[in-house]
């Protein structure tokens, strides 16, 4: 599957793609260095305050549990979702996820119009095997995933073949998502028995056909 021609130009020009290298069929970029280390510190740190963060709760055989992290919805209002079986309502664009935001949309020559953060507490916190196929983000989406804090592996595996590759998400780093990614791949983020520091990932996605929400 083709990449835009605004990516290929960046990824020839930008010192901000230097070791970019291609995953699961040429559906997936990743850029390991997007940001330095000092700004992704400074993100990490910053995005803690300014994101509404919740941990959600859903529902497994009936029965309420927490999820295994921090969430937290942020977008241009109309952007509501339905993920993991939770209505999202986007909470408003704070300045750090402004300025990654501008970054994104130049890279990709996209308008992303929400962002989906995740905060990782410490290796006990995960996100299971699933896909970003949502009905709400229309056929084959683009999606960005910016990385900052704590190293992290991000594991993918083949629909039919099984296959697996493994990225290990530095802070600083974005992978860009399109394609038939998520028709043929899944991806989870595992636990870890290690001791680990926290980590928060943004996707910034487009919702083509927003959610009504039943529920907040
Ligand atoms: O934390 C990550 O890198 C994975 C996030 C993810 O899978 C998602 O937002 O759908």
């Amino acid at each position: 599957m083709a990449i835009s021609k605004k990516l290929q130009g960046f990824i020839r020009s930008d010192p901000r793609s230097k070791g970019a290298q291609y995953f699961c069929d040429d559906n997936l970029l990743f850029m390991p260095a997007f940001y330095s280390q000092q700004q992704a510190a400074d993100m990490f740190v910053n995005l803690q305050h300014e994101m509404k963060w919740r941990q959600e709760q859903i529902s497994i055989f009936g029965k309420k549990v927490y999820i295994p992290r921090l969430q937290a919805w942020h977008g241009d209002p109309e952007s509501t979702y339905r993920y993991s079986g939770l209505d999202l309502i986007p909470e408003p664009w704070t300045a750090t996820l402004k300025q990654i935001l501008v970054d994104v949309n130049m890279v990709t020559g996209l308008t992303f119009n929400s962002v989906l953060g995740n905060w990782y507490r410490h290796g006990q916190d995960s996100m299971g095997w699933h896909s970003d196929d949502e009905k709400a983000l229309g056929d084959k989406p683009v999606i960005a995933s910016v990385s900052v804090g704590q190293e992290r592996r991000f594991c993918l595996r083949h629909k039919s073949s099984g296959e697996k590759q493994t990225i290990l998400l530095k802070s600083g780093s974005l992978i860009i998502m399109y394609g038939s990614l998520q028709e043929n791949w899944q991806h989870s983020l595992p636990k870890s028995a290690k001791p680990m520091h926290g980590r928060i990932n943004l996707t910034y996605r487009i919702i083509k056909h927003p959610v009504v929400p039943v529920s907040k």
